[in-house]
């Protein structure tokens, strides 16, 4: 419901120098004012906007000081979420907080579910669904990389985009509702061949957004990457040099990880969630047993995996089976331990025997062939496809969708134009595609997908 006024945390549960409790709705202003008493006296709801006032707030019931604060009033419209809007800016601790929000709820505010403040905004129109999906981006981005692209569709470039594609297909749509509405006035071939070219470039620019949606994805979310390799090849050894942190036990000891490990690294501005696993082999040792298990499944989910051989042992059985469990996948290969052993394991022979799209050959622990295993890495995610510079890239899967279903409408009502079928039916196809391209930004979108969308947020976003 609209209409009421909601309140949440607006900052983290735990301590820090600020903590807000951010109230929005109609009765905001008042709410606030129950609870607050300002240092020199004076009405909230008469005062200057976008100012902060200094205070105390005071439990009604009681009489009790709470905390010192600075109250942030912004009136609608100039607000995030367009309506009436106060900030409380506490001291961060969790039991102040707590103690403020149970007084705003007792004064009159709900509780606000996740995403709720951005959900206003949307539905009050101050931001395009598109533009409230890069607010979690935004909050959420993993590398400066990622945060360009989130910030980007907030500003609205994905929306202006979209925006310009339904602009023309809804002139397209007039001229041919025109010639079916009067008939005796058919439109002339040449206009025909130009709305046909016209609906061509458009389904060939949704093309172009949806070839960059892969790389979106994963700056958005981060490529799952999985080191797997037998025991004691270096695999831990080699998260922790990519890391820069000794984030794993690495010791002489096969068998040494057992549980998988997880941590976010930042590639050449690509966040990769990199995955060190226990090592892949027989074992009799229960908790073993689970930690292989676990690295099996980490292969089935992982977008690329990092395979590590040792080039001291050489290829092994062991070695055989691990490149059995990760067939079908993207393989990077990586010959480990080339200090102990430089002329074994040549590329040729790895790729042939793993089937790895790279191989990189590195000595970890000397730091040998790490800037090459991150440009293989790279190279191999991008594909040399998409230049990081300016490039629009689509990084939702819900607007990967959107835009696959538009595409596919253009081209059929491309298809029964020129097929020369009745108008009608391009005119149904054109509608169709208007529809696909509006729920990216949110002008044709249902309920219960506004719902999912914002479930996705925290409360007091
Ligand atoms: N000489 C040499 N030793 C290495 C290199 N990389 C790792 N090691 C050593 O190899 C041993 C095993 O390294 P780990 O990183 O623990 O190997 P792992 O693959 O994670 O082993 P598990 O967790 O048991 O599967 C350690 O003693 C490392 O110091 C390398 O490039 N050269
Ligand atoms: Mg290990």
């Amino acid at each position: 419901m609209l209409g009421d006024t909601i309140a949440a945390l607006a900052t983290p549960l735990g301590e820090g120098g600020v903590g807000i409790v951010r109230l929005s709705g109609p009765a905001a202003l008042e709410v606030a004012a129950g609870l607050f008493k300002a240092k020199h006296a004076q009405d909230l709801r008469a005062g200057r906007n976008y100012h902060l006032v200094y205070g105390h707030i005071v439990d009604p019931e009681t009489g009790d000081t709470v905390d010192e604060v600075l109250l942030a009033v912004m009136r609608a419209p100039h607000s995030y979420t367009r309506e009436d809007v106060v900030e409380v800016h506490a001291h961060g601790g969790i039991v102040p907080l707590r103690r403020i929000l149970e007084l705003c709820i007792a004064g009159g505010a709900r509780l606000a579910e996740a995403g709720e403040f951005t959900k206003r905004a949307f539905l009050n129109g101050r931001l395009d669904l598109a533009q409230a999906e890069a607010v979690l981006d935004v909050i959420r981005s993993k590398t400066g990389d990622g945060l360009r692209l989130a910030v980007d569709q907030l500003g609205g470039r994905l929306s202006r985009k979209i925006a310009s594609f339904r602009e023309d297909l809804v002139q397209m749509l007039a001229e041919i509702e025109a010639s079916i509405d009067f008939p005796e006035e058919e439109i002339p071939e040449s206009t025909m061949l130009e709305i046909n070219g016209r609906l061509r470039r458009l389904a060939e620019a949704s093309g172009e957004l949806l070839a960059g949606a892969e790389a979106g994805r994963i700056y958005r979310e981060g490529l799952a990457t999985v080191i797997v390799g037998k025991p004691n090849v270096g695999k831990s050894s080699l998260l922790n040099a990519l890391l820069r942190e000794n984030r794993a036990i690495v010791t002489e000891i096969p068998g040494t990880t057992r549980d998988v490990i997880e941590e976010i690294v930042n590639i050449r501005g690509i966040p990769i969630r990199l995955l060190d696993t226990a090592g892949l082999r027989e074992t009799e040792d229960i908790i073993e047993q689970i930690g292989v298990e676990r690295s099996r499944q980490a292969v089935a989910l992982a977008d690329l995996v990092i395979l590590v051989l040792d080039a001291d042992t050489g290829i092994e059985d062991e070695d055989r089976r691990v490149v059995e469990l990760v067939a079908g996948k993207q393989v990077l290969a990586v010959v480990n331990k080339t200090d102990l052993a430089p002329e074994d394991l040549d590329k040729a022979q790895v790729k042939e025997f793993t089937g790895a799209e790279a191989v990189v050959r590195t000595a970890v622990t000397d730091n040998q062939g790490l800037e090459a295993l991150e440009s293989a890495i790279a190279d191999l995610v991008l594909g040399g496809r998409v230049s990081r510079g300016d490039t629009l890239l689509i990084t939702n899967e819900r607007h990967k969708a959107a835009l696959i279903k538009a595409r596919k409408h253009l081209l059929e009502a491309s298809d029964t134009l020129r097929q020369e079928l009745p108008l009608e039916m391009t005119a149904i196809d054109i509608r169709s595609a208007l529809e696909a391209f509006g729920e990216i930004t949110g002008s044709t979108v249902t309920e219960d997908i506004l719902d999912r969308i914002f479930a996705d947020f925290c409360i007091g976003k």
